[in-house]
C-alpha cells in the first residue's frame, strides 16, 4: 500500500472543492474554533457535550480507560428514553412533531413529542406487565412503523436492552440472535408493506421461537391485517395489552454504562457479532454528532434519515440522536420505487425536508433511474445532504449534489460503523471545504490515524489502515458474551488502537479517503488493488450504473479481478452488444488504472446482491466468482439475485 495507483491518485488529485455556503457557515452549529477547543482537552469537550443531556446524578469520572475497555461518565445516572422524550415535553415542546410517518400504501401519522411520551409510557407499562425487567433482553422484529421506535424507547425506559433484528432477515437469523442474547420477549408485527404488497413477519417469528425455549412472550402489532398463526400461551396483541395501559410511567434512572442495545453485525466469520452499546456515552455521541454534523435546528428543520431502523444508522440517526435533540423527523415504511420511482421526492416535497441522509447505493440507483424523476418535484427545502455506508464515488457525490441538492447543499460523507456507535470521520458543513469522495477529517474529540503495516502513521499521499487512537463515548463496549473476540477483532492488530477494518488514504492535505474494507483489497500478481478503485473506474464509464468488484482465486496471479456490472437502462438483449460493452469496459479499466487492473471477467447483470442496509455482498460475489457453494445468505435483501448471477456466470454471461 505504498504508492497510490494511477486511478487513486486521480481520485486523490480530484481538484474540485466545495466551500460551505456562507449563510449556512455563519449560522452553523459548529463554528471553526471547535477543533482547537476539542483538541485542547477531548475528554473535557465530550463532558461539555454530555452536559446537554439531562442527568439525574452527575458523573464523578468522565472516562475510565482500561484498554480495550472504556467506561464513560462513570457514576452518572440517566434514563435514555426520558432524555429522548419526556424532557422535551417538560420543556414545553410537547406539540412539536417527533415523526411525520408515512406508510408505503400512503397512510400517514403525525406523532408529537406529547403523543410519543404517552405511547412509550403505555408500552413500558405493558412490557412490565409481561414480565420484562431491567437487564433482560428484548428482541424487536418489526417493519418501519412508529411502534418500532416506541418499542425501543419503552425498552430503554425500563433498562431492558433491545436487539432490533431487521424485518427482512430470515427466521434462522432471528433465532440465532434471540438465542445469542437470551431474549425472553419478542416484539413483532403481523407484517409490513414493501414494494406494494404486505410482507409477513409473524411466520418467521413463529419458526424462530419454536427453538427458543427462553422466549416467554411474543407481542404482535397489527399492521397489515394478514392472517397470523397464534399461540395463546405465548402471543399477545399489542392493541390488547398496550392500549389499555396508563399513559404515565415513572422512569428509573440507570447507570451511564447500563446496556442500551445489542446490534448484530456480520464480520469476516459466519457468526454475527453482538455489538454492545451502553447509555450515557452513546447518547452523548449520537446527539452531539447529529447536532453538529447535520447542523440541525430542531425548532425549524425537518430531518430525514432514509434508512432502516434495523441498521445502526436507524438506531443512531432516526431514533436516539434526533430524539435526544428534539428533532422533527420523517420516517418512511417502504421502498423508494413504490408506487413510483419518485416516492422519495414526493416525500421531500410534502414534508419540506431540510436534511436528507442516505447511502451511496441508493444515490446510484437514482442515477440509474435518471434525473427526470426528480425534476418535477420541488426540492428547494433541502439545505444539507449526508451519505453513509460505503465509500461514495465522486460521480455519485457530484450527481447527489447537483440533482438532489440543487448545487447549493453541502454534502457530509460520514464514516462510521455499528461498532463506533456514531459518526467518527466527517466534514462539518459550516467549516469544511469538501472533496467529492472524501470523508475528510475526524470529528472533534476523535483521534484517528492512517497507519501502515507496522502501525506507524503514513505520510500524506499514502495509504494504509484507518485506526482510532483514543477511546470515544459511543464506542462499542464489547461483543456480547465474548470479551476475547472483542479484544482480538478490534484491538490486536495495532497496539493500543482500535482497528476498524477499513483501508484509507491520507491525501497531501492530510484529509482522509476511505477505500473500503481491507478484506476487499485484492492482491493481483503482488500488486495491491482496491476493489473500490476498480469500481470507481467502471462507474466512471458512461454506460455503467453500478459495479461490484471482487478478487477471485487465480492459480497464476493469486487473485484475479472479477467485476459485476449493472448497465444504465438495462442490458441490451442481443449478445453482441453485451460482448462489445464488456470489451470496451475492460479496455476502459486498463486505461484508467493500468493493464494490471483489467478485470479477468466482467459480468453484466440486472441487479447486484445487497444487504438490507444497501451494502453489496461482495462475499457472495466472491463465492460466485470462485464457483463455490454460496455462504450465509441470511442478510441478503433478495436471495434470487445471486442465483440469477450464477446462471449468467455458468452460461458465460
Ligand atoms: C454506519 C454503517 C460499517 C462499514 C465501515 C466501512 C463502510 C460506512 C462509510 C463507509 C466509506 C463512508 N462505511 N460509512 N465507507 N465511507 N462514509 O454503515 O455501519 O453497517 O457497521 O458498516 O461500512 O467499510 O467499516 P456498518
Amino acid at each position: 500500500m505504498s504508492e497510490p495507483s494511477d486511478a487513486l491518485s486521480a481520485l486523490l488529485h480530484e481538484s474540485r472543492r466545495f466551500s460551505p455556503p456562507p449563510e449556512l457557515a455563519q449560522r452553523a452549529n459548529a463554528q471553526p474554533g471547535i477543533y482547537a477547543e476539542a483538541n485542547a482537552d477531548p475528554v473535557a469537550w465530550w463532558e461539555e457535550q454530555a452536559r446537554r443531556l439531562s442527568w439525574a446524578t452527575p458523573w464523578d469520572r468522565a472516562l475510565e480507560w482500561d484498554l480495550p475497555f472504556a467506561k464513560w461518565f462513570v457514576g452518572g445516572k440517566l434514563n435514555v428514553a426520558v432524555n429522548c422524550v419526556d424532557r422535551h415535553v417538560d420543556a414545553g415542546l410537547g406539540e412539536r412533531v417527533a415523526f411525520h410517518w408515512e406508510g408505503e400504501p400512503g397512510d400517514t401519522r403525525t406523532i408529537t413529542y406529547a403523543d410519543l411520551q404517552k405511547m412509550v409510557c403505555r408500552a413500558a407499562n405493558a412490557l412490565t406487565e409481561l414480565g420484562v425487567t431491567a437487564g433482560e433482553t428484548v428482541a424487536i422484529y418489526m417493519p418501519m412503523i412508529p411502534e418500532t421506535v416506541v418499542a425501543m424507547l419503552a425498552c430503554a425506559r425500563l433498562g431492558a436492552p433491545h436487539t432490533v433484528v431487521f424485518g427482512g432477515f430470515s427466521a434462522d437469523a432471528l433465532r440465532g440472535r434471540i438465542l445469542d442474547c437470551d431474549a425472553r420477549t419478542v416484539i413483532t408485527a403481523d407484517g409490513g408493506y414493501r414494494r406494494g404488497a404486505p410482507s409477513a413477519l409473524k411466520p418467521a417469528v413463529d419458526v424462530a421461537v419454536a427453538d427458543c425455549p427462553g422466549v416467554r412472550r411474543v407481542l404482535v402489532v397489527r399492521r397489515t391485517g394478514q392472517d397470523v398463526g397464534w399461540n395463546d400461551a405465548r402471543d399477545v396483541w399489542w392493541h390488547d395489552v398496550v392500549d389499555r395501559q396508563a399513559d404515565t410511567h415513572t422512569a428509573e434512572m440507570f447507570d451511564s454504562e447500563h446496556p442500551l442495545y445489542i446490534m448484530y453485525t456480520s464480520g469476516t466469520t459466519a457468526k454475527p457479532k453482538g455489538i454492545l452499546h451502553t447509555s450515557g456515552g452513546y447518547l452523548t455521541h449520537v446527539s452531539a454528532t447529529h447536532r453538529l454534523i447535520f447542523d440541525v435546528k430542531p425548532e425549524s428543520d425537518v430531518f430525514w434519515t432514509a434508512a432502516d431502523i434495523g441498521w445502526v444508522t436507524g438506531h443512531s440517526y432516526i431514533v436516539y440522536g434526533p430524539l435526544a435533540n428534539a428533532t422533527t423527523s420523517v420516517m418512511y415504511e417502504g421502498t423508494p420505487d413504490t408506487p413510483g420511482r419518485d416516492r422519495w421526492w414526493q416525500i421531500v416535497e410534502r414534508y419540506k425536508v431540510n436534511i436528507l441522509y442516505t447511502a451511496p447505493t441508493t444515490i446510484r440507483t437514482f442515477m440509474k433511474w435518471g434525473p427526470e424523476l426528480i425534476e418535477g418535484h420541488d426540492l428547494s427545502s433541502l439545505r444539507l445532504l449526508g451519505s453513509v455506508g460505503e465509500p461514495i464515488n465522486p460521480e455519485a457525490w457530484i450527481w447527489y449534489r447537483h440533482h438532489i441538492g440543487g448545487d447549493r447543499c453541502p454534502i457530509v460523507d460520514t464514516w462510521w460503523q455499528t461498532e463506533t456507535g456514531g459518526i467518527l470521520i466527517t466534514p462539518l458543513p459550516g467549516i469544511t471545504a469538501t472533496k467529492p469522495g472524501a470523508a475528510m477529517v475526524p470529528f472533534p474529540g476523535i483521534s484517528a490515524a492512517v497507519v501502515g503495516e507496522d502501525g506507524t502513521p503514513v505520510k500524506p499521499g499514502n495509504g494504509g489502515y484507518l485506526v482510532i487512537t483514543q477511546p470515544w463515548p459511543g464506542m462499542l463496549r464489547g461483543i456480547w458474551g465474548d470479551p476475547e473476540r472483542y479484544r482480538e477483532t478490534y484491538w490486536s492488530r495495532f497496539e493500543g488502537c482500535y482497528f476498524a477494518g477499513d483501508g484509507a488514504k491520507l491525501d497531501e492535505d492530510g484529509d482522509i479517503w476511505l477505500l473500503g474494507r481491507v478484506d476487499d483489497v485484492m492482491n493481483v500478481s503482488g500488486h495491491r488493488i482496491s476493489t473500490t478503485e476498480v469500481e470507481h473506474a467502471l462507474v466512471g464509464h458512461p454506460s455503467v450504473a453500478e459495479a461490484a468488484v471482487v478478487g477471485a482465486n487465480d492459480a497464476t496471479t493469486g487473485q484475479a479481478i472479477v467485476a459485476f456490472v449493472t448497465v444504465k437502462g438495462g442490458v441490451a438483449d442481443d449478445p453482441a452488444s453485451g460482448e462489445r460493452l464488456v470489451v470496451d469496459l475492460r479496455d476502459h479499466v486498463a486505461r484508467e488504472i493500468g493493464p494490471i487492473a483489467k478485470p479477468r471477467q466482467i459480468l453484466l447483470t440486472p441487479e447486484l446482491p445487497k444487504t438490507r442496509s444497501g451494502k453489496i455482498m461482495r462475499r457472495l460475489l466472491r463465492d460466485v466468482a470462485d464457483n463455490r457453494e454460496l455462504g450465509d445468505v441470511t442478510t441478503l435483501l433478495d436471495p434470487t439475485v445471486v442465483n440469477a448471477i450464477k446462471d449468467r456466470m455458468t452460461t458465460g454471461g
